[in-house]
C-alpha cells in the first residue's frame, strides 16, 4: 500500500535529475561530485558506526573505515599544509559551532560580517553564533569595493576586545584582510577564524588566498561548494587547538560522522591535489568573464572598477528589474538556476525579497565550460531578464548548450571511461 510513495520519490528524483540536466545551475554553494565520489556515497560505509578514532574505536568492523579516514586526514593535511584536521562534522555550521565551543563561553563577544555584507547565518545571533550565546559585533565594511574595511576594524577590535575574529562568507568576491588585522588580533588576544566553505576549492587550489598564511589560526568549512566533495564539514587548524577541537567536534556535537561521505571525501581530496590548481584557475576564469559579459549586456554587476570578482561569485543588483526575487523566479522558468541574494545596502529583513542576484562558476566549470560558454550563458539570462524574451524559447536554448556538458571534469572519472554524471538511475 505504501510502495506508490517509494516509486512517487524514485520518480521526483528522476524528474529532478533530467531538469538539473538540462539547466544552467549557477547556484555558488553547490557542485557535482564524480561518479568515483558518488560511488563512495552509495557504499556499505553508510551503514556503519565509528565512533572515536582511528584505531581507537567504541564499534568493530571499522577496520577498512580506519584505513580510509587516516588516508583523508593524510591527503587534507597536505593539500591544506595544515597541521590539524578534522573531518567529522555533518555540515559547515556544525563545524563553526564546534569551533566557537572550543574558543568561546557564552557571552563571550565574536567580530564578522554582517549578513547583507556576506556573512553566514552561522556567523550571526539567530544561528550557531547565537547557540553558542557569543555577542557578535559586525566589522565595517566598504560597500562600494565589497571589502571589510581595515581602518575601522582596527578601532572596532579595540573597543569590542572580541575572543574570535571571524573571517569568510557567503557573498565573496575578494579576499579578507588577515595579514592587515592579525596584529590587533594578537593585541587583544583573539584567535582568528576563517570559513573557508564558498573558498575552500580555490584555496585547495593555491588560489584566492592561503587563510592559514596570512594569520589564520583555524580554518573552518564546508566541503561542497568550490571543494567539489559530498556535503559535509572540516575543521584545519594550527596544532595547539587539537585537543580543544576534538572534543568539541567529538563527544560535544557529533556522535557518529557520516562514513559515506568520509569515503567520498577521500577522493575529492585526491582529485584536488591532482586537478585543483587548473580547476581553480577555470572557476576564476569563468567568473571573472560571465561577469565581463553580463555588464556589458546592460545588468549592474557589483564591483565593476575592482574587476568584479577574484573568486567564484558574481553579483549583480537587479533592482531595477524587478528585484533578486523576481529575477531569479524568471530565471527558473528558463532553466537558469540561481539565487536571490540580500546586497549591502538591504536591510536584513528583505531576505525573502532582496535587491541581487548572486551567480557561482564553480559547478559550469566542472562540466567542463569555459570563458566562451559564460558569454553564451549571459546572453540567454539577457534575453529572459532585459529582452523578456518568452521564457520557453530561452529554455529551449539553454537545453541546447547544455547539451555538451554532461561530465564531470577534473576528476580521475575522464582516465576511467568518462561516464555521465546525470546518468545514475
Ligand atoms: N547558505 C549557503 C550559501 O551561501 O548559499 C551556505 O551554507
Amino acid at each position: 500500500m505504501y510502495e506508490q510513495y517509494a516509486f512517487q520519490v524514485r520518480e521526483a528524483l528522476k524528474k529532478h535529475h533530467r531538469w538539473m540536466d538540462e539547466s544552467l545551475t549557477l547556484i555558488a554553494s553547490e557542485n557535482v561530485t564524480s561518479n568515483l565520489v558518488r560511488e563512495a556515497t552509495a557504499s556499505d560505509f553508510g551503514h556503519r558506526y565509528a565512533e572515536g578514532a582511528p584505531g581507537n574505536r567504541f564499534y568493530k568492523g571499522c577496520k577498512y573505515i580506519d584505513e580510509v579516514e587516516l588516508l583523508a586526514i593524510d591527503l587534507a593535511k597536505k593539500l591544506f599544509e595544515a597541521e590539524y584536521v578534522n573531518l567529522l562534522p555533518p555540515s559547515g555550521t556544525i563545524a563553526n559551532l564546534a569551533v566557537y565551543s572550543a574558543l568561546a563561553k557564552p557571552g563571550d563577544t565574536m567580530m564578522a560580517l554582517h549578513v547583507p555584507h556576506g556573512g553566514h547565518i552561522s556567523h550571526a545571533e539567530l544561528s550557531a553564533a547565537g547557540v553558542r550565546g557569543l555577542k557578535v559585533r559586525p566589522y565595517p565594511f566598504d560597500e562600494e569595493s565589497m571589502s571589510i574595511d581595515v581602518d575601522g576594524s582596527i578601532k572596532a577590535v579595540r573597543k569590542y576586545r572580541p575572543k574570535i575574529l571571524l573571517f569568510g562568507a557567503s557573498l565573496f568576491l575578494f579576499p579578507h584582510p588577515l595579514k592587515e588585522l592579525r596584529p590587533v588580533a594578537d593585541e587583544v588576544g583573539a584567535t582568528v577564524v576563517y570559513d573557508a566553505a564558498h573558498v575552500l576549492g580555490l584555496i585547495a587550489g593555491k588560489r584566492f588566498q592561503a587563510p592559514l598564511k596570512e594569520g589564520a589560526d583555524i580554518v573552518s568549512s564546508s566541503r561542497h561548494k568550490t571543494f567539489p566533495g559530498p556535503q559535509g564539514g572540516i575543521i584545519l587548524a594550527k596544532g595547539k587547538y587539537a585537543n580543544d577541537i576534538s572534543r568539541a567536534v567529538f563527544p560535544g556535537l557529533v556522535s557518529n560522522h557520516h562514513l559515506h561521505h568520509l569515503a567520498g571525501l577521500a577522493i575529492a581530496l585526491a582529485e584536488m591535489q591532482e586537478f585543483g590548481e587548473a580547476y581553480a584557475d577555470q572557476i576564476i576564469k569563468n567568473a571573472k568573464a560571465l561577469a565581463q559579459a553580463l555588464h556589458e549586456r546592460g545588468f549592474d554587476v557589483l564591483c565593476a572598477d575592482h574587476g568584479f570578482t577574484e573568486s567564484h561569485q558574481v553579483v549583480v543588483d537587479v533592482s531595477a528589474q524587478g528585484g533578486g526575487r523576481v529575477v531569479a523566479d524568471a530565471l527558473e522558468e528558463a532553466n537558469i538556476i540561481l539565487n536571490k541574494n540580500l546586497l549591502p545596502w538591504d536591510d536584513v529583513s528583505r531576505s525573502r525579497d532582496p535587491s541581487g542576484i548572486r551567480l557561482g562558476a564553480q559547478e559550469l566549470t566542472r562540466v567542463g565550460m569555459k570563458e566562451g560558454e559564460m558569454e553564451e550563458v549571459a546572453e540567454l539570462i539577457k534575453r529572459a531578464i532585459l529582452n523578456r524574451e518568452g521564457k520557453e524559447r530561452v529554455k529551449k536554448d539553454v537545453i541546447a548548450l547544455k547539451k555538451g556538458f554532461h561530465r564531470v571534469e577534473y576528476s580521475f572519472d575522464r582516465e576511467r571511461g568518462a561516464y555521465d554524471y546525470v546518468q545514475f538511475f
